[in-house]
């Protein structure tokens, strides 16, 4: 019965709160509801994302600081997937000499990418702060490719709605084309004016500034473009949206 009380509230709140952004939203925007709604154990996400989606329609921008303000920079999960993946430790030992970022999925130009083609593109750089559900924040410089400018480049088809990122350590993550497409989201080869360092995710990782840490998915090895919506989420206490 408590359970039911639970949903309902959440309807309410939802309802509530799609109104409000339906008034708030252009006709032709993302709908606003996440797609992970309807899980009890993702109820967190509701909210975050209605509201997220209705006040801030996705385009508005993270703070990012001065070089003054950079800070030290704790690593968290895991340091070096050489531990655990012959394949990581074998890129590594070459410095990433034959590392190719996968780009593929819905897109019309599938191909890979290795560190001097990334940085052909168009790049980025953002001091901005990084909030980790564990309770730490710190300030960092990053540099990359805009992952909109990599999208484009590899021809993102209509059809596409998530951007899946995997892992060398194993993470599977997704985000939507909202946050896919903002423009600090950007594939960081660069921290502090150096090469990304191992332990903050080396070659590549993701900075995604509109959402929390755990999000920014470290040590990419390939990145995906769905029409479908998988969640991958296996513990259910880690949010598929995490807005900030
Ligand atoms: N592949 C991968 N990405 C990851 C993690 C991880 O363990 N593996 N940890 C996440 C968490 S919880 C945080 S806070 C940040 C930590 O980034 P840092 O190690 O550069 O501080 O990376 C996120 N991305
Ligand atoms: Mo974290």
């Amino acid at each position: 019965m408590r359970r039911k009380k639970i949903i309902s509230r959440r309807q309410a709140l939802v309802t509530g709160l799609s109104a409000m952004g339906a008034a708030l939203m252009l006709p032709g925007c993302t709908k606003p509801l996440p797609p992970t709604y309807g899980s009890i154990l993702r109820m967190g996400d509701n909210l975050t994302y209605v509201a997220h989606r209705a006040l801030l329609q996705g385009q508005s921008l993270a703070r990012e600081y001065r070089h003054a303000d950079i800070s030290s920079f704790p690593a968290t999960g895991t340091t070096n997937p050489a531990a655990v993946n012959e394949e990581y430790a074998r890129l590594l030992s070459n410095s990433f000499e034959d590392y190719k970022l996968e780009v593929g999925g819905k897109v019309s130009n599938p191909g890979s990418y290795s560190l001097p083609d990334l940085m052909k593109l168009m790049s980025r750089n953002q001091i901005t702060k990084h909030t980790c559900e564990e309770g730490w924040t710190a300030i960092a410089e990053w540099t990359g490719v805009p992952l909109s400018t990599l999208l484009q480049h590899a021809g993102i088809l209509p059809s596409a709605r998530f951007i899946v990122f995997h892992s060398f350590d194993n993470w599977i993550d997704s985000i939507d084309l909202m946050d896919a497409l903002h423009p600090q989201t950007i594939v960081a080869y660069g921290m502090n004016g150096k090469t990304l360092p191992v332990q903050h995710g080396a070659p590549v990782r993701l900075r995604l500034e509109t959402q929390i840490g755990y999000k920014s998915i470290k040590y990419i090895k390939k990145i995906e473009a769905s029409d479908t919506f998988v969640d991958y989420g296996e513990d259910p206490g880690w949010a598929w949206y995490t807005g900030i």
